[in-house]
């Protein structure tokens, strides 16, 4: 007989892939089921995300968890002692109550989110479901995989600022299994690898696993991105499209974007309109974060001009809030929302997000942080949740890896809903391409 009681909650310091100390926490229900969940950290962070508790000081560049462990073991246990697991909208409401403060500053963002999903890890193990199953029944959503975002480039904060924009992805929407679209992104890497190398110099990889972008300029990354896709045999826009996390808050703020790089700076306009130039020469199908999160103006003027063209993502602009996200759809900004269970801080945040995204139209991406841990908990909710799409960094790195290989574990068990590639990106650069090519 399952009783989902929540028993204990206990914490521990593990490390993640920048190795910085981080908080894993482990629930046992009354009935002897476990669950088990790490938090991530991101480098370019909204200012309106949940705020991770760290020690400061000198030791570990002031990284170090030890309070936010201690919260979990002393007074988050104890709180939730005795609540029920598989109501995780009240443990969520819990935790935010008992921290209290807007942006989980006291208690920790990284404590709560790494209890929040612990709890839903054991609740789903009670009920003797896969994660993605649980998740799939209690939000009565149709579960089915996720298309990738995977970055073959970094850059921004996640490659010492190196290029000013951050990520340079792909997607595959034109593959017709999430097995394929590995395969060909594992192609295009190794391609834009080759291209790299044959300018001289070491191969690096940045934080996120993309390779370390060595180039005089961000139009030379997108042109490197795009002939790497050439050298694959594909013809870029058709079954491989470009993906862009601009990261634009990083870099710029106040409608001005100094562009380290080339040494310039743009005002808003200017800003939109190299994007403009950019999607037009390039099979771009999706654009994050185009402008900075101060500059709300820049970010309804970009979607007025592009919206109907590309798919918009705010990230650090909508930061998991699904307030902001009903904001920006009233005022037309964005036209998808990242989803990142640490940046709302509890997975009933993260869910509100979702459903936020779903009322408007939007499309949602679920998003792994810059720094990551082995966990694999936002492949059951970008399953479970019908997500749509799932961004993870590049394919290299295990903390990036375990993701995609969960990913086809999970679709073997999901079986003929396996299939989903291709419906998110609809109305994009890719699905007008195919459009074209058809008639
Ligand atoms: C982002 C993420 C992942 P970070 O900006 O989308 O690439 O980076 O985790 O550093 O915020
Ligand atoms: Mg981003």
């Amino acid at each position: 007989m399952s009783d989902t009681t929540l028993s204990t909650l206990s914490a521990r310091r593990v490390w993640d892939s920048r190795g910085n100390p981080t908080v894993e926490v482990e629930a046992t229900l009354a009935d002897g089921s476990t669950g088990r969940a790490m938090a991530p950290a991101g480098a370019s962070r909204g200012t309106r995300e949940a705020i991770d508790l760290r020690d400061g000081g000198s030791r570990l560049g002031g990284m170090d968890v030890r309070n936010a462990v201690g919260n979990v073991n002393r007074l988050i246990a104890r709180e939730l002692r005795g609540m029920d697991a598989s109501r995780q909208a009240d443990i969520d409401s819990r935790l935010i109550e008992l921290d209290a403060t807007p942006y989980k500053s006291s208690l920790g963002g990284n404590a709560i989110v790494a209890t929040s999903m612990a709890v839903m890890h054991a609740a789903a193990s009670s009920a003797g479901k896969p994660l993605w199953r649980y998740i799939a029944d209690f939000t009565g959503q149709t579960p089915t995989l996720p298309l990738p975002e995977i970055q073959i480039f970094g850059g921004g904060a996640h490659a010492g600022r190196r290029v000013d924009v951050q990520d340079f992805m792909i997607m595959v929407p034109g593959a017709s299994s999430f097995d394929e679209v590995l395969e060909v992104t594992s192609e295009v890497y190794r391609a834009a690898g080759a291209r790299m190398k044959a300018k001289g110099g070491n191969l690096g990889v940045a934080d996120e696993g993309g390779w370390w972008p060595v180039f005089d300029s961000n139009e030379e990354a997108l042109e490197t991105l795009t002939r790497a896709i050439e050298d694959t045999g594909e013809k870029p826009g058709e079954r491989v499209v470009i993906s862009l996390d601009i990261a634009a808050s990083e870099f710029g703020s106040q409608g001005r974007y100094r562009l380290a790089l080339e040494d310039r700076e743009l005002d808003r306009e200017q800003m939109i309109e190299l994007l403009g130039r950019w999607i037009d020469d390039y099979p771009i199908a999706s654009i994050e974060d185009p402008l900075a999160e101060d500059d709300p103006e820049g970010v309804i003027d970009f979607t007025r001009q592009y919206g109907h063209r590309i798919q918009i993502i705010g990230d650090d602009y909508l930061v998991t809030n699904a307030d902001l996200v009903h904001q920006a759809a009233d005022q037309g900004a964005c036209n998808a929302v990242l989803v990142k269970v640490n940046q709302s801080g509890t997975v009933t945040e993260s869910l509100a997000c979702l459903a936020a995204a779903r009322d408007h139209g939007y499309r949602g991406i679920v998003s792994a942080r810059s720094g990551e841990t082995e966990d694999v908990t936002i492949c059951h909710l970008a399953v479970g949740l019908d997500a749509g799409q799932l961004k993870v960094g590049s394919i290299t790195r295990s903390e990036r890896m375990a993701k995609w290989n969960e990913c086809l574990r999970i679709g073997e068990q999901l079986g003929d809903n396996a299939y989903v590639m291709g419906k998110p990106l609809a109305n994009t650069w890719w699905a007008r391409q195919q459009e074209e090519n058809a008639r």
